[in-house]
């Protein structure tokens, strides 16, 4: 039956490319034991969104439990929007597929991992599909991009996106996730920053879920989070990018505004169509430009300037929801499987900007997060050269892609195809 699926699958699909992908909207029913943080209100306006990292940045302040009133179970169906690969022509000789769920970040989505810049030059999923032969699934996270949006202060918390990625690990895992028509019993998590922490508090909730976890961008250490907060000068997303963040309306207005001033063909490069109008509400916070960009993520000169640029024209918000819920995940994991911890020599928010200034008391800020593991059948982590905290962003991603897949077949987790 999966030999036959597969097949099919991979019939209906174009094969000359080396990956075969698909885009696939994930409906899941979930709940979460969410925060209610009723004693701060969701800021409004730009000038309320300063307010409030004023308030999360304070010294000897935790400004979550200020914030917190009680806890509440949150209930819903929501839709994922995700994309899948598998490589092409490998359709009904795939015996034993391990496949990989990457979890992006604050600032990102799903293209996070499938760059199309330069020609997919900086895909992980091209090097893990294409190469390696392993399927990915990358989506975009609970709240974000093209998935479901919900209520940003009370809703859409890390505990209840958790749940999202439980839940599709375990429709990888049973064959129900739709047009994939397969099983896995070989599954692996792979994160990014906040996406790190998510699949490090998913094995810590259900160690048995993975098969192996790769945490890129993150350490254990939280005493620079401020750093990114103060770094991002976050705005309201509408306000910031009001085409594509805030409501089809702005674009009406926008729209006939540049075409009576004649200043369409000005800002051709960033034309957007209603339909892609993200209707993001007040309290979902984005950076505030380039250069704020570059603070958080970038590690100069060791990228293409271009690429910043498109990260910032494609960047994506978090809402105060996730900021006020990033720290308050578990701090020990059971998981027994291999852990491979990847984080960027000059990480911002998991290192301030030097990993390997640790005082001699570690070999690296990212090392001391094997405490965190005591179960785990191999730790290991790599600080991947002169790389800043948005690691797929820089010169040698790809290498790093690679050492990344190396650490996997290494264990055992290959792809059988
Ligand atoms: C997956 O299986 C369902 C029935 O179980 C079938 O209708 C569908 O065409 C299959 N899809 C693919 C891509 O093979
Ligand atoms: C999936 O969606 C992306 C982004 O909208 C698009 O570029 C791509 O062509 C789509 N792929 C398929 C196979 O439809
Ligand atoms: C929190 O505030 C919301 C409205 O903003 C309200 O619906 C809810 O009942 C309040 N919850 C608690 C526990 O106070
Ligand atoms: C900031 O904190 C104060 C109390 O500590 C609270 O009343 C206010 O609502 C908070 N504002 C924001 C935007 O977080
Ligand atoms: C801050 O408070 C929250 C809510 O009480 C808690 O979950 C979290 O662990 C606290 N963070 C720190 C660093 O103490
Ligand atoms: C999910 O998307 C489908 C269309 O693709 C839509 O019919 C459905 O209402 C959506 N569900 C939710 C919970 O948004
Ligand atoms: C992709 O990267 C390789 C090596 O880093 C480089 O030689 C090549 O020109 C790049 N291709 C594109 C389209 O940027
Ligand atoms: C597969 O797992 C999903 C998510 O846990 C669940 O909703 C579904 O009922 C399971 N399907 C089967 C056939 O076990
Ligand atoms: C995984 O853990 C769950 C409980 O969290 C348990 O029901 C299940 O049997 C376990 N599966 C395996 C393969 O150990
Ligand atoms: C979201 O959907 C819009 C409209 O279909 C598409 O242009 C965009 O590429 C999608 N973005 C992602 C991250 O899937
Ligand atoms: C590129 O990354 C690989 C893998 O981490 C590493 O071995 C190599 O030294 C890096 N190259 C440079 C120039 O930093
Ligand atoms: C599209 C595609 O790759 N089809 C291949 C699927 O697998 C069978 C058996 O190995 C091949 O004959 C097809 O060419």
């Amino acid at each position: 039956m999966h030999a036959f699926s597969l097949s099919a699958l991979a019939l209906l699909s174009s094969s000359a490319a080396a990956r075969t992908c698909h885009n696939i909207t994930v409906p899941v029913s979930i709940s979460s034991r969410n925060g209610v943080f009723n004693n701060t209100a969701a800021p409004q306006t730009n000038l309320d969104a300063t307010t409030f990292v004023q308030n999360q940045t304070r010294q000897g302040q935790n400004f979550t439990a200020v914030a917190l009133t009680a806890y509440a179970t949150v209930t819903g169906n929501y839709n994922i929007s995700a994309q899948f690969c598998l490589p092409s022509g490998s359709n009904s000789t795939l015996t034993n597929p391990t496949v990989q769920i990457l979890t992006h970040g604050i600032g990102f989505d799903k293209t996070y991992w499938d760059l199309p810049y330069n020609n997919y030059n900086y895909s992980y999923v091209d090097t893990a599909v294409d190469e390696y032969g392993y399927c990915t699934l990358s989506y975009d996270r609970l709240g974000i991009g093209n998935s479901s949006h919900g209520e940003p202060r009370n809703e859409i918390q890390s505990f209840l996106e958790i749940q999202a990625l439980a839940a599709m690990t375990r429709m990888l895992r049973n064959g129900s996730f739709p047009t994939v028509n397969h099983t896995f019993s070989k599954v692996v998590h792979v994160g990014h920053s906040f996406g790190s922490a998510q699949t490090f508090a998913l094995t810590a909730m259900y160690p048995n879920i993975s098969d192996g976890i790769i945490l890129t961008g993150w350490s254990t250490n939280g005493s620079f989070v401020g750093y990114f907060g103060a770094g991002a000068d976050f705005q309201q997303a509408n306000l910031n990018q009001p085409l594509r963040f805030g409501s089809a309306s702005n674009y009406a207005v926008l729209n006939s505004f540049l075409e009576n001033y004649a200043l369409t063909d000005l800002v051709a490069p960033v034309q957007m169509a209603p339909e892609q109008s993200l209707a993001y509400v007040n309290g979902y916070l984005t950076n505030s430009n380039v250069n704020s960009q570059q603070y958080l993520f970038f590690l100069p000169p060791y990228f293409d300037t271009g690429l910043l640029y498109y990260g910032e024209q494609t960047k994506q918000p978090v809402t105060i929801g996730e900021l006020l819920t990033l720290g308050s995940l578990p701090a020990m994991s059971t998981f027994k499987g291999p852990v491979l911890v990847f984080t960027g020599s000059n990480d911002l928010p998991y290192c301030g900007g030097d990993c390997l200034n640790t005082g001699m008391s570690a070999p690296s800020i990212p090392s001391t997060a094997s405490t965190a593991f005591p179960n785990a059948s191999v730790f290991e982590a790599y600080i991947q050269p002169v790389t800043g905290h948005g690691l797929n962003f820089h010169y040698n991603a790809t290498a790093g892609y690679r050492y990344i897949q190396d650490f996997l077949m290494a264990q055992n987790l290959e792809s059988q195809r």
